[in-house]
């Protein structure tokens, strides 16, 4: 009579065993289909890439004049091209001049197709620029402000920016490269 209780017993705890066992099966499993579909989403969200785009201006000043280690240098005869972007200032009474070119900087951005491209431009020299982010956004940044132009990139090739009142140099590129 004992024995037959004691096997009774052992069948049943093995059982309960059995079945405790296989739930902790079924919860590892869940939890790890979770996991692995929780990766899947992740790696399917776009990649999200920001960049500071600054309006710069580069000032060469010279003289007509030999000054300590720096040569004499004369003004140039040949006009630069027109449109805003270079300016040259004659000689003052002292001789000195000056050349100026626009440009943004950076002046090329390298992406991928389907990233999302967030552009901050800050207005750093320069009194204002017309910007236009081709086919995207057209505005007005003046010194010390900042525009921001977030779109997604969806055509591999490339997407110029430029200021209207500064060509034909105060020009850069956005380059979409197919998806790695
Ligand atoms: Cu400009």
């Amino acid at each position: 009579m004992v024995k037959e209780i004691s096997t009774k017993y052992v069948i049943i705890s093995a059982i309960a065993a059995a079945a405790v066992i296989s739930s902790i099966v079924v919860i590892f499993t869940f939890v790890n289909l979770n996991t692995s579909s929780i990766g899947a989403t992740a790696s399917e969200e776009p990649n999200h890439e920001t960049f500071w785009i600054n309006t710069v201006h580069l000032d060469g000043k010279t003289s007509l004049h030999a000054e300590g280690m720096h040569p004499a240098e004369s003004f140039p005869t040949t006009p630069l091209p027109s449109g805003g972007g270079f300016v040259l200032v004659k000689p003052d009474n002292t001789g000195a001049w000056m050349v100026r070119s626009f440009t943004f900087q950076p002046s090329q951005i390298v992406v991928h197709q389907g990233d999302v491209v967030t552009l901050n431009f800050v207005g750093v020299q320069g009194d204002h620029h017309e910007i236009e982010v081709e086919g995207i956004d057209n505005f007005t940044i003046h010194r010390g402000e900042i525009h921001t132009v977030t779109f997604t990139a969806n055509k591999v090739g490339t997407i110029d920016y430029y200021c209207h009142i500064h060509m034909p140099n105060m020009e850069g590129q956005i380059v979409v490269l197919s998806k790695a």
